[in-house]
């Protein structure tokens, strides 16, 4: 894993969904990478859920992990698994739209986010912290960095966390992303920061 203590969360995975859907894109260049919004209560979507589609295992419910040394100790080789809690997770956010307790919800969270915060580092730090909530809210290989990016949803996970950088982007403009970051690597990638700051130059919205 790169190193984001230069808080290149946002930008580096913005580099990786990108990479994805080029490659998608050359086996099927109507394919586009959705996002789950997970600040809607309903738990896992039903395309990712089923673990049948037409009567055929799901693509999009379990992969196989293929993992071998020197990327881990031990080989990794099994399906993918969740394990979800029955609830969405709420935050301690007494600055947000919150109940007498303090309490947000996700949806309340989010939107007090887009609304207030104003500087990137802690916009970043927020949608890093809520971004690991949900991972640990799904659990099983979701809940682990090891294998999460075997699991289906991880992208569609992390294109929510995109779209909302693309809101905030909207509001509050990635152009203060401090200067000498600008030219960052996003390894292995191939582009720097300053490439992935605007969507549209991308060609997805
Ligand atoms: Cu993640």
């Amino acid at each position: 894993m790169p190193d984001f203590t230069a808080r290149l969360f946002l930008p580096w995975h913005r580099a990786y969904l990108y990479h994805l859907e080029q490659n998608l894109q050359d086996v099927d260049a109507d394919v586009a990478l959705p996002w789950w919004d997970w600040t809607i209560a309903g738990g896992i979507p039903n395309a990712y859920a089923a673990d049948q589609v037409n009567g055929q295992p799901n693509p999009l419910f379990s992969s196989t992990i293929n993992l071998a040394p020197p990327l881990v100790e031990t080989p990794i080789q099994r399906s993918t698994w969740r394990n979800p809690r029955p609830t969405l997770p709420v935050f301690n956010a007494p600055w947000a739209d919150a109940n007498s307790n303090g309490e947000a919800t996700l949806a309340e969270l989010v939107d007090a986010i887009l609304e207030n915060v104003r500087d990137l580092e802690t916009f970043n730090d927020l949608m890093e912290s809520i971004h690991d909530q949900i991972h640990g809210w799904i659990g099983g290989d979701m809940g682990d960095p090891t294998t999460a990016a075997f699991d289906p949803i991880f992208f569609a996970h992390h294109c929510m966390i995109d779209r909302i950088g693309y809101l905030w982007q909207i509001r509050h403009d990635w152009d203060r992303f401090p200067t000498a970051l600008l030219d960052e690597p996003l390894i292995p990638f191939g582009k720097t920061v300053r490439q992935v700051l605007n969507v549209q130059e991308l060609g997805y919205e």
